[in-house]
């Protein structure tokens, strides 16, 4: 019962294409742009090639990146009172293909699902979990759509005797954002939920050790995760970083609650883009990710901002992660 959805969520005389239609000449104008402001930063969706994702994987198995492992284990102790909060054939809508080992646990916890519509930019990534998904659940409608879900986005019509629609977004990716595009995010998401909820995972506030360690651990992980936007600029670009002459840092802003990751420039150097070349200076860095984290409180007030009614929020035994259930604006 697979099937697909492309859904356009740009209109004629936005400024910009979407990224799926024009995924390398994104890039490219990206990193031009990135090189040429100061301070440098880049969205770190340009970390999700096909061996960044690989990489992200094997950070969500390092033992210092507590946040995957915490979530999985707050779900699963949880299952049947998130699964009583969907009430009886809900649908998931996932913002991002997802890890399906958490999708599944809702879904195996769930009275009858309805459907399941896992939202990805990255159509190939995409229909590869959908399939994955389908083959274990051949009775479940899966739906895969392809779009960009921070823009505004169009939805299928809910399946007839369908409940609730749940939005379901895991993993603390909602960190990855800037809080004003968190707050556009959640107003985005709360338009297709309308009536329905959104169960949304966020990493908290803690002792910054534990976040620094979390983002710089003994394997070097996510050092080449981190190298690895370089080098993916090298293979799609043509630019010539020098991979060895940049260094990986990550640290925990205390004001600003988030872990900031940078390339940081180990000597002066050029690189060549686009006919343009650019100077770094010894210790100059690249921003590459911010990561925010949350107080209960804060990320409350913030789906308040947005529409959202706070309900129930499920942690674990020493607080490092939360998922929270948010009743959609009706
Ligand atoms: C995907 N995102 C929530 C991860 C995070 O923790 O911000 C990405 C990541 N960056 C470094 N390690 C993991």
């Amino acid at each position: 019962m697979l099937t697909r959805t492309l859904i356009r969520t740009w209109e004629a005389g936005d400024s910009e294409l979407p990224a799926a239609a024009t995924q390398d000449g994104a890039f490219a104008h990206d990193m031009m742009r990135a090189l040429a402001s100061r301070p440098r930063s880049i969205s770190p969706k340009y970390f999700y090639d096909a061996k960044g994702s690989r990489l992200f994987d094997r950070i969500c198995e390092l033992p210092e990146y507590y946040p995957t492992r915490t979530e999985l284990r707050i779900l699963a102790d949880n299952a049947r009172a998130i699964a009583a909060q969907m009430g009886p054939r809900a649908e998931i809508v996932e913002f991002g293909a997802g890890s399906l080992r958490k999708v599944r646990l809702l879904l195996d916890a769930m009275d009858r699902p309805a459907r399941y519509l896992p939202i990805d930019i990255s159509g190939e990534h995409l229909a590869h979990s959908a399939a994955a998904l389908q083959q274990d659940y051949p009775g479940l409608d899966v739906q895969p759509v392809v779009a960009d879900y921070t823009q505004r986005l169009l939805l299928p019509a809910p399946v007839p005797g369908a409940g609730r629609r749940v939005g379901f977004f895991p993993g603390s990716t909602i960190g990855n954002f800037m809080p004003q595009e968190a707050l556009h995010f959640l107003q985005v998401a709360g338009q297709v939920l309308r009536g329905g909820a959104l169960l949304l995972g966020a990493d908290l506030v803690k002792d910054p050790a534990v976040l620094h360690a979390a983002y710089n651990d003994a394997e070097g992980v996510t050092a080449a995760f981190n190298l690895n936007l370089l080098a993916r600029a090298n293979r799609e670009l043509g630019t010539r970083f020098a991979l060895d002459q940049f260094a990986h840092s990550a640290f925990y802003n205390a004001p600003q609650q988030r872990i900031e990751m940078h390339l940081v420039s180990r000597r002066r150097q050029q690189v060549e883009l686009g006919g343009e070349c650019y100077e770094f200076d010894e210790g100059e860095t690249l921003h590459t990710e911010h990561s925010h984290k949350f107080t209960l409180e804060g990320l409350r007030v913030l789906a308040t901002q947005a529409g959202f009614r706070p309900g129930p929020v499920w942690l674990d035994e020493d607080r490092l992660f939360s998922v929270h259930w948010l009743h959609a604006p009706s």
